[in-house]
């Protein structure tokens, strides 16, 4: 089998051949799960952008659809760029999208399914009297875009966010409408932060402070509620966050200050992971994700695979009940039904130095669940508050075999026995000095992931093999902490403490492919720590992945 086709996953969202980036327009209509999403008609880089669509009943299986939204109007004759969908009772489903217009001015258009009754919403309509707003003379006609969900308030008032900039501060301004066609922009951006430059794709919904379960729809207005503004910083290439409160009065919302609001912040993936976008799940009650993971491979390789980009697995987001301080993501139910041969350990203490095989199960495509206790803290490394660690340093000096006192312990997926190649998922417990609680790192670390050389010195010839980490907020008093990988040739999504800390790496091993990859649970503490169970299944293709966009 040739190189290029060793690393397509089989069970994300990927079509089959080109470019995708931004998830746009998630929506669930008549039956009909539907994603929409940046896509490049012509090739493996990014360009000729259009709106693919496809549909699914479960979000597993997929079916690919004719095009929504390509350029065609003088309103986006030079693109058709990222939005989402408002269902609006009446009309139904509408689309706020950013056209490119022919001076590259970036305006806020819609459409209008030409048949609302389609389940398939298979035609859209560009009305004549688009653009719906455009930058006035105060703002920045080149970065002024990504339309949200639309919500509907008491005073009778459709509201979007649409990301921009002023200079180095991120902006979100917001467009109210009483009828989804003439918006007015408010006087006062929703929010704005100095140093983190454009916002693209904000994403701005409530969670529920007493209902772990459900996910709130855009308009609910009751008590119990934070409200989650996402940005996705075009500077960085990551997205950060932030829980607070909205004042629909005063179209404000003022972040609640318990973490930063900032490039620092908590986000929802600490890894590959951009451009992502919640909707509301009507079926069943849930807010879901979906988020774009680009690829780290060089561009020649992407463009000698013929394809790049792929969607994560879309989770379900939820404030965190243990200290409503965060959310937690958890991969979507339906993804369970793929799993097939089952392995499970039970109750293994693993000593410093030891590494078991996970065997009976195909480790180049699987989810794996594993619950470790690691019993007492005493010999925890220190780690002193008064330093500002970013958890991505630490990792990148306290790598998977770097000796430590509790941990580094957690799975070694994608490996040869020999560990040639692995890309290795884990965890390590500090002990905060300054208050005596446990201080957690979790990494998932590209850096051994391939030996496939580099082409070049720069940046497009290079893979990008990174120590991805975040902390994850456990107080480990009884001793446990989880970790769930969905691991897909190319693709490692890591749920630490029940998606508390997401981390989603892409690699490129050339060795530890297919039948010639291996899983492993292990430890390089001098601290035994116990596997109390240790869950893992084959993942199938599943049947129907037509999703690709023609
Ligand atoms: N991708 C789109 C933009 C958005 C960016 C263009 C984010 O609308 O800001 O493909 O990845």
């Amino acid at each position: 089998e040739s190189v290029n086709h060793l690393h397509r996953s089989a069970f994300h969202f990927q079509p089959p051949k080109h470019w995708i980036n931004d998830p746009n327009g998630p929506l669930y209509y008549k039956g009909f799960y539907h994603l929409f999403y940046q896509y490049n008609t012509k090739g493996a880089v990014w360009g000729n952008i259009v709106w693919a669509h496809s549909v699914s009943k479960d979000l597993v299986n997929w079916e690919a659809l004719e095009h929504a939204i390509y350029p065609s109007k003088w309103f986006d004759i030079k693109g058709t760029w990222s939005g989402s969908i408002t269902l609006v009772p009446g009309k139904g489903p509408v689309i706020l999208y950013t056209g490119i217009n022919q001076n590259e001015t970036q305006i806020q258009n819609y459409a209008i399914p030409e048949d609302p009754s389609d389940p398939y919403l298979r035609k859209w309509i560009k009305p004549d009297d688009n653009p719906v707003a455009v930058p006035d003379y105060t703002m920045n006609g080149s970065d002024f875009r990504d339309p949200t969900t639309a919500w509907f308030s008491k005073d009778g008032h459709w509201r979007t966010v649409v990301g921009s900039r002023r200079k180095h501060r991120g902006i979100g301004y917001i467009y109210r409408s009483k009828d989804f066609k003439h918006w007015v922009k408010a006087k006062h951006p929703i929010h704005s932060k100095e140093s983190t430059g454009m916002w693209e794709c904000p994403d701005f919904f409530p969670v529920s402070t007493t209902d772990f379960e459900n996910g709130l729809d855009l308009d609910y207005a009751g008590p119990n509620a934070k409200h989650v503004l996402k940005v996705s910083l075009d500077m960085t290439r990551y997205e950060y966050y932030t829980l607070g409160k909205y004042y629909p009065n005063k179209d404000r919302y003022v972040p609640n200050g318990e973490s930063p609001d900032g490039w620092d912040g908590l986000r929802f993936d600490y890894g590959n992971f951009y451009a992502s976008k919640t909707f509301f799940d009507y079926k069943k009650n849930r807010r879901i994700l979906w988020g774009w993971a680009n690829e780290s491979d060089t561009v020649e390789d992407d463009i000698s695979k013929g394809w790049a980009g792929l969607q994560v697995i879309p989770r379900t987001v939820l404030l965190d009940s243990t200290n409503k301080k965060q959310l937690v993501f958890w991969p979507i139910e339906e993804i369970e039904s793929l799993r097939s041969s089952y392995v499970r350990m039970n109750n293994k203490d693993i000593k410093m130095g030891q590494r078991l095989e996970v065997k009976g199960i195909t480790p180049a495509q699987a989810d794996v669940e594993v619950t470790f206790n690691v019993g007492s803290l005493e010999k925890a490394e220190p780690f002193d508050p008064s330093y500002t660690y970013k958890p991505l340093d630490l990792c990148r000096v306290k790598g998977s075999n770097v000796t430590g006192g509790v941990g580094p312990f957690g799975l070694i997926t994608l490996a040869t026995p020999d560990l040639e190649e692995y890309t290795p998922v884990f965890f390590r417990v500090f002990k905060d000095t300054s208050t005596n609680k446990p201080k957690v790192l979790m990494c998932s670390d590209a850096r051994p992931s391939s030996l496939k050389q580099d082409r070049g010195p720069l940046k497009q010839d290079r893979m990008y093999k990174p120590p991805f980490a975040g902390f994850v907020d456990v107080d480990l008093t009884d001793g446990r902490i989880s970790l769930r990988s969905l691991i897909d040739h190319s693709v490692v999504e890591s749920f630490g403490a029940l998606g508390k800390t997401v981390i989603t790496s892409r690699v490129y091993p050339i060795k530890a492919v297919k039948e010639n990859a291996h899983l492993y649970v292990f430890n390089n503490g001098t601290q035994t720590v116990n596997v109390e169970s240790l869950d893992a299944w084959s993942m199938e293709r599943p049947l129907q992945m037509n999703n690709g966009a023609t």
